[in-house]
C-alpha cells in the first residue's frame, strides 16, 4: 500500500489524516546516522547511494512519517557546477573561491546530472523503488545557493551577497540564470528518476526587503516554477523569516509554500490565498518543550490548518541536532490522531 496523503494534501485534496514530514528528519538527533557519519562525510554518504537510501529511509521507518526527503544537500549541484566547497563541521558548507566577477559567473556550467550526480540519480531510483511514502527531490533556490557561493560560506546579514545584487544587477542576473536553469534541469532529472515532489529551500530569502524580493529574485522564481510545472509534481517553496514575503511566495508559481513559526498559521492562510497549500510550522525549540505542551501546540497548528485542505504538518525549520527522536514519534502521533473532519 502507497501512502499518498502527503501529495493529496499538496494537491488541495481531503487526506484522512493531516500528513507530517520534518525538514531535516534524516540527521544527528539519530544515533543511528551519526554512527553512519563516524565512516562517512556527509558528501561521501551522497557518493554511495546504498548509503543514502539507509539514512533517507531511517526517520520513514523510525518516525513514521508521511513522505520521504532526498538524503543531500543543497550544495552539491554546486560542486557539480564546477564551484568546489566543503562541509566543515558546526559551520556549514565553505566554498574557498567564491564569486565576485563576471569570469566566475561565467566558468559555472549547467550541468547534466546523468553525467555529474549519477550517484544521485541512483539513490532516487533505488528509493522510489522501495519506499512506500513519497520521496521528495530538493534544490537550494537561487538566492540562498547564492548567498553561500558570493560570501564563502554562512553568513549573518549577506553582504557581499546583496551589494553584488544592487551594485551589480547584470552579474547578479547572470547569476540568478544560471542557477535557475540548472534547477530546472536537475529538477527534471530528479522527478524522471522517481522524485515525487520538489521543495526548493530560500532558507536565507527572508533577509530581503519585499520590494528587493519582487525585484531581484521573484522573477528568477517564476521562471523556475514555470519550467518545471510541465512535470505535474508538487512544488514547494520554503525560506525562514518569510512572513512579509509570502504573498509574494503564493504568486510565484509554486504550489505549497512552507512556514515558519514567527506567522500565526490563519495569518498565513490570509496571505497565500486558497489555491495554494501550506506547509508548516512547529517552532522545531518546542521539541524540547514539555509533553502536555508539544501536544497544546501541535494541536492549534493543526485546528487551524485543517480548516481547509492543503495542510502538510512540518516544524518551520530542520529538526535541531540535540533533539530526542521520542520527541519526534510522539509529535508524529499527535499529527495522526488528530481527526481533520472531527474539530
Ligand atoms: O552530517 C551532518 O550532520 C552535517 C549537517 C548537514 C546535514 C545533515 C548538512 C551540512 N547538510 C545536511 C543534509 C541536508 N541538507 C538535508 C538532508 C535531508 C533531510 O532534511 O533530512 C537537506 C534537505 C539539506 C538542505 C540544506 N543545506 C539547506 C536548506 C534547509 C535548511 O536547513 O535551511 C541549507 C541552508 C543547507 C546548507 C547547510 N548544509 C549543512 C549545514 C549545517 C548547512 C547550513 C549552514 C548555515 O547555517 O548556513
Amino acid at each position: 500500500m502507497f501512502n499518498d496523503s502527503f501529495l493529496r494534501a499538496c494537491r488541495l485534496e481531503e487526506t484522512k489524516s493531516v500528513p507530517v514530514w520534518f525538514m531535516r528528519q534524516a540527521g544527528r538527533y539519530d544515533a543511528d546516522y551519526r554512527a553512519i557519519r563516524q565512516r562517512y562525510s556527509l558528501v561521501e554518504i551522497c557518493e554511495h547511494p546504498e548509503v543514502a537510501v539507509e539514512v533517507t529511509k531511517m526517520p520513514v521507518d523510525k518516525l513514521g512519517v508521511d513522505a520521504a526527503i532526498l538524503f543531500s544537500d543543497i550544495m552539491i549541484p554546486v560542486g557539480a557546477m564546477g564551484l568546489p566547497f566543503e562541509i566543515r563541521e558546526n559551520v556549514g558548507p565553505v566554498i574557498a573561491s567564491p564569486i565576485r566577477h563576471e569570469r566566475d559567473v561565467e566558468r559555472l556550467q549547467v550541468f547534466d546530472a546523468q553525467e555529474k550526480l549519477p550517484h544521485v540519480l541512483e539513490t532516487i531510483r533505488l528509493l522510489s523503488n522501495e519506499l512506500r511514502v513519497p520521496l521528495i527531490g530538493f534544490m537550494g533556490a537561487p538566492f540562498t545557493l547564492a548567498s553561500y557561493m558570493v560570501e564563502g560560506g554562512p553568513s549573518r546579514d549577506y553582504l557581499q551577497t546583496k551589494q553584488m545584487m544592487v551594485s551589480r544587477p547584470d552579474l547578479w542576473q547572470q547569476l540568478m540564470d544560471k542557477l535557475a536553469e540548472m534547477i530546472i534541469r536537475y529538477g527534471r532529472e530528479q522527478v524522471e528518476a522517481g522524485a515525487k515532489a520538489l521543495q526548493i529551500f530560500d532558507s536565507w530569502v527572508g533577509s530581503l526587503a519585499p520590494t528587493d524580493f519582487v525585484r531581484y529574485v521573484k522573477p528568477t522564481m517564476q521562471r523556475i516554477f514555470e519550467g518545471l510545472k510541465p512535470l505535474s509534481v508538487p512544488l514547494i517553496y520554503f525560506g525562514v523569516n518569510t512572513g512579509e514575503l509570502l504573498g509574494e511566495f503564493a504568486t510565484t508559481g509554486a504550489s505549497v509554500v512552507g512556514v515558519d513559526w514567527r506567522v500565526p498559521l490563519a495569518r498565513a492562510r490570509e496571505r497565500v490565498g486558497r489555491d495554494v497549500a501550506l506547509q508548516g510550522n512547529f517552532d522545531p525549540a518546542m521539541l524540547f518543550a514539555p509533553r502536555s505542551e508539544m501536544e497544546r501546540r501541535a494541536l492549534e497548528i493543526l485546528r487551524e490548518g485543517a480548516k481547509e485542505p492543503g495542510f502538510v504538518f512540518n516544524l518551520g525549520h530542520g529538526v535541531k541536532p540535540t533533539t530526542d527522536i521520542e520527541s519526534l514519534k510522539f509529535l508524529v502521533d499527535v499529527v495522526h490522531s488528530f481527526d481533520p473532519l472531527v474539530q
